[in-house]
């Protein structure tokens, strides 16, 4: 057993008790009330989900083990030679095990996952059978499919291991694939935007400094941005629709490959993840019709009432749980303050941040007019010259495997059961309450 996954398995017979005896203590208390109207919005607002990794408060924003992101910016190792941003090996870590790593801890994994990290040839000719037209998405997914042929859960699941151990070949199927994750994801990119010419991952580099590698971005600057954009974007508690589904597919004893190309599939939905790349899509198309440069806020006005006139949302804008600016758009936005303040495109961000939330007030339907993190995250890439944004969403997926995957070994160590919520009718809702 790997040094790491040792420390893992010291937990858990801890936390396997004190999980049953909460349950027997305070399961029949009650700690909340459904409302008809939550049936038809999305379950909004029903805690029903355990995600131990983090926690999304409406005004604060999100909490990863109770750290808020500038928190984790100060706590969390970045690279010796003088880094700023957090590794997200760091932020793994701290979600898996429940403790801030020292830089050794963080050493160990980057080396452990770059041994892990070799894909084998089957899943590039399965890639490589797509028409490189297909959207990144795709081929990330069938990727990710692909790899399955490497699932040691469903080997042993196979093979008739006992329950009380689901959760070891679930840590190997978990830590393998996030170690493959980007070498799959610079493998789409270098084929569809780069004819194919392939870099060779360098194991001497952390996991994101080496994604950034393989994706032909070695400019030290860039490898800090993915740093600091793998980690914010690893885990946003567990009702999400990537890391629900991804839990939801688990509960089945779907392995770690299946479980998680589901959740990808989730990402890809403009209302989700894809949202990072209709951000970017609406401002080109935005500076096209209004001839280039820098618009005016009346100009910006003038082109969200037509997106919203055109029955259209305004991308970026809006969340499900939060109620105020998202703390990793503040995140980017100070990266790029830092960096880059006379950027083009981070002046019409800021523009539209200044402009936006008005007028989606104005609708007086919108209950969130603040941006979440993909108003923001698209900029920065932009910045370095990641032009070609069908692929951001791609980027998300990769970081995603974070949070859902320290999730999945929690939740197989917990022995939680499958997941089957009921359902009702309307007629028999009418029955109840009334026509
Ligand atoms: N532009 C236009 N209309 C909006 C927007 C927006 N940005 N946000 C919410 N609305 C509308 C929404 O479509 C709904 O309209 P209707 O009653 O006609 O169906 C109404 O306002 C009430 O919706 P809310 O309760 O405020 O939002 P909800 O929780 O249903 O949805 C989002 C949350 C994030 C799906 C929604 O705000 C949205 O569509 N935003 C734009 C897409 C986006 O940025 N998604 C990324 C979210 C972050 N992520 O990475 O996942
Ligand atoms: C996420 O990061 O998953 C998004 O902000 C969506 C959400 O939390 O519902």
């Amino acid at each position: 057993m790997d040094k790491i996954k040792e420390h893992f398995s010291s937990k858990v017979g801890e936390a396997q008790k004190d999980v049953k005896d909460f349950i027997s203590q305070h399961g029949d208390e009650v700690i909340g009330e459904i409302k008809v109207s939550q049936l038809y919005q999305g379950m909004r607002g029903m805690p029903a989900l355990i995600c131990e990794t983090s926690k999304l408060d409406p005004e604060e924003g999100i909490r990863f083990r109770g750290y808020s992101i500038p928190e984790l910016q100060e706590k969390l190792p970045s690279m010796p030679d003088g880094g700023k941003e957090p590794l997200p090996e760091g932020i793994f870590h701290l979600m898996l095990m429940n403790e801030i790593p020292g830089d050794d801890e963080v050493r160990r994994l980057s080396n452990n996952w770059a041994r892990r990290s070799i894909v084998p040839p089957h899943v590039f000719k399965v890639i490589d059978s797509l028409p490189k037209s297909a959207h990144p998405m795709t081929q990330f997914v069938a990727g990710i499919m692909a790899l399955r042929t490497e699932s040691e859960f469903a080997r042993a699941y196979r093979h008739g291991i006992h329950k009380s151990e689901y959760w070891m070949p679930t840590y190997e199927d978990a830590m393998n694939l996030i170690a493959r994750l980007p070498r799959v994801a610079a493998y789409i990119y270098r084929r569809v935007y780069h004819n194919g010419e392939h870099i060779e991952p360098d194991p001497k580099l952390d996991w994101a400094g080496n994604f950034a590698h393989m994706l032909g971005f070695d400019n030290d600057e860039f490898k800090e941005l993915m740093r600091l954009y793998m980690t914010i974007h690893s885990d946003h508690e567990g009702g999400n629709v990537s890391a629900h589904a991804v839990k939801l597919v688990g509960s089945a004893l779907s392995d770690s490959y299946l479980s998680f190309a589901a959740g990808m599939n989730g990402l890809a939905g403009p209302l989700h993840g894809l949202a990072n790349q209709e951000v970017i899509r609406w401002i080109l198309s935005m500076r096209d019709e209004l001839g280039g440069g820098l618009p005016s806020k009346e100009q910006i006005a003038n082109y969200c009432r037509k997106t919203l006139a055109d029955g259209k949302v305004i991308p970026g804008f809006g969340h499900a749980v939060l109620r105020k600016t998202d703390p990793r758009y503040e995140a980017q936005r100070k990266f790029a303050l830092d960096h880059m303040p006379h950027d083009e495109m981070f002046l019409i961000v800021s523009r539209i941040y200044e402009v936006v939330p008005d007028i989606l007030s104005a609708t007086g339907k919108v209950k969130n007019p603040w941006p979440n993190v993909d108003a923001h995250s698209g900029q920065l890439l932009m910045h370095y010259g990641l032009t070609e944004y069908d692929f951001y969403t791609v980027l998300f997926g990769v970081a995603r495997s974070l949070g859902t995957m320290a999730n999945m070994i929690w939740d197989r160590a917990l022995g939680l059961p499958i997941e089957r919520p009921g359902s009702t009718t309307t007629a028999l809702l009418k029955d109840q309450f009334g026509k």
